[in-house]
């Protein structure tokens, strides 16, 4: 920055890869530093820092690249730039390989070596870091930009919650404050991005995030191009934001579609009834963007491995899988390698490309795997609940205390409850997957909502006794002492 070299930012097409690289770009660019950026895309370049793309900026006359949620096993593009004289800094979270790339700097909690307190951040929380850690050398000399950095949490808690990191140490508080933000003073395109989800400002929350913002904003790396929510989380134009929050609305309804219509052909070309199936599959017409979501909702549904993959022209085999409790995703795909050309993964997820011909070699091979991880596999314990209230229990002094476990999620649950026996005295369908209820034991009374409740709706008819599980949050929509039961699951009668 002090000798005005441009940049040039590798990002990521998912949520935390292109929130990365806006908050990157927003907050050098700030202070005056020359800077362009490259998103990949996901059908036609994949993951990481690609060798053209290094290429791409040196010949634009760029000798400083930034990467961001990517570059770690980038082996072949560190090589590149190394001999280009192209200096590479690389920020990322994903696991090492036995080799690291040899770049001018790699910076990953992830690093064996690496002395940073809280291995839990994603690649957008490494970001923010590099930058906090820019701006105090800056301030150390004086010349500390009038950028304050706090405006970016917004969109560091979106990505730390869309790459379902733990919500504990470190990004329990970023994403405390990200949310914060969100509620009172959200950059513009996070703005327009919550006004075309129609969030109610007041009730949001990790869930928020999880299913309301960060599916939108993967939308453009699935069904077209990242770059379309990259511009929009870094936009200062507000009707360029509007405009752009609504291309990405179109296609997150489009990906919806999709990702159904593949899910019901998947389930139709496996036999799914029968047990022992491998839950692999895949077909020439499946599109890139939701065969990973395909194999998520498979392996949830089955609580087992899934791949689903799609042919591409060249008659190779692309294949995203996902993984249950107790099974190991880049395990699985390790004892694979030699039917396949590429792999990556972690523990709950991974890809690869399967060698011409060899599909079902490698089908017999992930059951053979998948079924000795089954055998092997310890299942953790879960508690299911953490107790069983009263409804003159269900105060607002509980509610606050329990408040203050927030923000809660992966790593960091709720607390879940019981209320056994209860009945029914009114429902409300708010929308179609919303309702709220009226419930009394015959003393007290108190407010439960049901949120996206599919089938769960059938079973809550006024006048009926049942018991439900659920957690109590204050109601800040209705204010003052108000609290809500928010219902997670109901079992008819009082047992
Ligand atoms: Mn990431």
């Amino acid at each position: 920055m002090e000798q005005h070299q441009s940049i040039h930012v590798f990002g990521d097409f998912d949520c935390d890869g292109v929130s990365g690289t806006a908050i990157l770009v927003e907050a050098l660019k700030s202070t005056g530093a020359k800077l362009t950026y490259s998103i990949p895309h996901r059908a036609d370049d994949g993951h990481g820092i690609g060798l053209e793309a290094v290429q791409h900026a040196y010949q634009a006359g760029v000798h400083l690249g930034l990467s961001v949620d990517t570059g770690t096993t980038c082996l072949q593009a560190s090589r590149e730039a190394k001999r280009l004289g192209f200096d590479l800094i690389i920020t990322d979270h994903h696991l090492p390989g036995k080799v690291l790339p040899d770049a001018l700097a790699l910076l990953n909690p992830a690093r064996q070596d690496c002395g940073f307190a809280d291995g839990v951040l994603c690649g957008t929380g490494v970001a923010l870091f590099l930058l906090m850690a820019t701006w105090k050398v800056l301030a150390d000399r004086e010349q500390r930009p009038a950028y304050d950095l706090k405006q970016l949490l917004d969109r560091v808690a979106m990505a730390t919650v869309a790459d379902v990191m733990l919500l504990r140490g470190v990004n329990r508080i970023l994403v405390h404050f990200g949310l914060k933000q969100l509620r009172t003073s959200p950059s513009v395109g996070m703005t327009a991005l919550l006004d075309v989800a129609k969030v109610n400002r007041s009730r949001i929350s990790v869930e928020t995030i999880a299913f309301y913002l960060a599916p939108r904003i993967n939308a453009a790396g699935r069904m077209a191009h990242g770059e379309d929510a990259m511009a929009l989380l870094c936009t200062s134009d507000g009707q360029q934001g509007q405009r752009l929050a609504s291309v990405l609305d179109t296609m997150n309804i489009e990906r919806r579609k999709v990702e159904a219509d593949t899910y019901k052909h998947a389930c139709e070309k496996l036999n799914i009834q029968d047990k022992h199936q491998p839950l692999a599959v895949f077909d020439e017409a499946w599109h890139a963007g939701v065969v990973g979501l395909v194999a998520g909702r498979l392996a949830r549904q089955y609580e087992r491995p899934a791949a689903v993959g799609f042919q591409e022209g060249s008659g190779l085999i692309r294949v995203s899988l996902r993984g249950a409790s107790g099974f190991h995703i880049g395990d699985l795909l390790q004892s694979c390698a030699e039917y396949l050309l590429g792999f990556g993964g972690h523990a709950g997820a991974g890809g690869g490309t399967v060698k011409e011909g060899a599909w079902l070699d490698f089908v017999g091979h992930f059951q053979k795997v998948i079924q000795e991880q089954q055998n092997n596999r310890i299942t953790p314990t879960r508690k299911l609940v953490d107790g069983v209230l009263s409804l003159r229990a269900c105060h607002h002094g509980l509610a606050s205390r329990l408040q203050r476990f927030e923000p809660v999620g992966q790593g960091n649950p709720g607390c879940l409850w019981v209320l056994q026996g209860v009945s029914i005295v009114d429902v409300k369908k708010l929308k179609s997957t919303v309702c709220r209820i009226q419930l009394s034991d015959g003393h007290q009374y108190l407010q439960a909502v049901l949120f996206r409740g599919g089938s769960l709706l059938d079973d809550l008819q006024q006048g009926v006794c049942v018991s439900l599980l659920g957690q109590l949050k204050l109601d800040d929509f209705r204010g003052g002492d108000a609290v809500q039961f928010v219902i997670e699951d109901v079992v008819l009668g009082d047992s």
